[in-house]
């Protein structure tokens, strides 16, 4: 399970190459200039990024959740908020392909794949954050149509993206009147705040997204009625897979700048790395890593497989996951003395952006809370 075959070693050196000549050089400039990189993105695309594991009828790239693992730990060595950003596109390409119909799927799917249109998914609300089902932004029937209103709160690639996979409310007020639509960017009523101002996760945008009585005819209905929470859902184990492969990568970044650091910076007559209270650091930080990225193998395989514990390990390996990444770019800061703490040396970019990691995509309490009522269940 953990031997990379000859196919999944191309696929993590191809990534690797293009994260280190697209991507890392220009990092730090797209950070402090908070610019999205479009173009960049839509190389990725015709890479086979932009839907990785949508299947290749419309134009998916084909492949699993344990190359998907892999793929955005390459990616984050290079730039986190990058790498978040296509994890969440391909989310929205994979819900899209997954419960879309065939028309939907032949509309959507082959643009997403390549990321000429870039996808947005629409769950938060100001009033509804970990509690989801709360959501209030309705969809009100109107001949053949639903009319759209409300707010979506803290959307990632809001303004850019070309289409915006939305959860809204058509009946009653749990999780079970909630339904899910495919909405273009350029419908009617439907604006954008503006883009917020971040710690991190700079390069790209986050804003508001605003429907104000926006017309979606019912053929752009994900889904039946009802079913869009468990369409949100489904979507965020392998969401929340990625955003845990993203930490792994960008902590991994930052482990290996320690290791380089420390070994040639000298102090008290040798190489810091010489000191073993450094050298456990850098134990303690490698094996957190290899710990999350265990369990992010094995969430990724029981979500191929359509395991019964995938919502369980999913939950598990995305707190793990993040919560190690963080810390390792915290200790990696320490390790590099005053220097960690200037820009140049790209240690604080990489904490601010795996900070928002512990966060989003269900934050970390929120995956206690599903585990936790898992193991009283089980
Ligand atoms: P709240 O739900 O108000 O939580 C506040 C605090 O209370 C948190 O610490 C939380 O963990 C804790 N808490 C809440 N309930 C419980 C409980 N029952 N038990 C214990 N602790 C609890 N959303 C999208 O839909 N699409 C996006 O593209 C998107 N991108 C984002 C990008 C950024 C930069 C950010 C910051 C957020 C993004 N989000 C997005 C929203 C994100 O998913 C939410 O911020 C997150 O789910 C938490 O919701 P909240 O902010 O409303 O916090
Ligand atoms: N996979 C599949 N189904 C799931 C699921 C999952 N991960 N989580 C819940 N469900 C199903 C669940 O089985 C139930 O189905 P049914 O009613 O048919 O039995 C239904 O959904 C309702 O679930 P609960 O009864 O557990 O609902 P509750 O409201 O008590 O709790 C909770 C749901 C807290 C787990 C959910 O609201 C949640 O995950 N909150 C976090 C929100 C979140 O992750 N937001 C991320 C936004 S996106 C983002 O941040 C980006 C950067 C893109």
């Amino acid at each position: 399970m953990f031997e990379l075959n000859e196919e999944q070693q191309a696929v993590v050196e191809m990534v690797r190459d293009f994260a280190a000549t697209a991507i890392a050089p220009h990092a730090a400039e797209w950070d402090e200039h908070k610019y999205f990189p479009v173009d960049v993105l839509r190389e990725a695309g015709g890479l086979g990024m932009g839907g990785i594991y949508v299947g290749e009828e419309f134009g998916g790239s084909g492949l699993g959740r344990m190359d998907a693992v892999l793929i955005f730990e390459e990616l984050s060595k290079a730039d986190p908020s990058i790498a978040a950003y296509i994890s969440i596109h391909n989310m929205v390409a994979w819900m899209i392909d997954a419960f879309g119909n065939t028309e939907q799927r032949a509309r959507w799917v082959p643009q997403l794949a390549s990321m000429e249109v870039l996808g947005s998914y629409c769950l938060t609300e100001p009033g509804a954050g970990s509690d989801a089902a709360a959501l209030t932004t309705k969809a009100v029937p109107d001949g053949d149509d639903y009319l759209l209103t409300g707010t979506k709160q803290f959307i990632s690639g809001a303004g850019a993206a070309g289409v915006y996979v939305v959860m809204a409310r058509t009946s009653g007020s749990g999780s079970h009147g909630i339904t899910a639509f495919v909405v273009p960017g350029d419908a009617p009523g439907l604006s954008f705040g503006p883009n917020e101002k971040k710690m991190g996760w700079n390069a790209q945008p986050t804003r508001q997204v605003i429907f104000d009585g926006v017309r979606v005819p019912a053929a752009d209905r994900l889904g039946e009625e009802g079913s869009g929470f468990g369409i949100a859902m489904k979507g965020l184990n392998g969401g929340r897979l990625n955003i845990g492969a993203c930490s792994l990568g960008g902590g991994q970044a930052a482990m290996e700048k320690s290791i380089a650091y420390l070994s040639g910076r000298s102090a008290f007559g040798g190489p810091l790395i010489k000191q073993q209270a450094l050298l456990f650091d850098i134990a303690d930080m490698d094996t957190e890593l290899e710990t999350a990225r265990t369990l992010l193998l094995r969430a990724a395989d029981a979500l191929e497989r359509g395991a019964p514990d995938t919502v369980r390990l999913c939950a598990m390996a995305k707190r793990v996951a993040t919560d190690a990444g963080f810390n390792v770019a915290n200790k990696a800061v320490q390790l590099h003395g005053g220097y960690g703490y200037l820009s140049e040396y790209g240690l604080e970019k990489i904490l601010r952006d795996l900070r928002v990691h512990q966060i989003l995509e269900g934050s970390n309490e929120i995956m206690k809370l599903i585990v936790g009522r898992l193991a009283v269940e089980a």
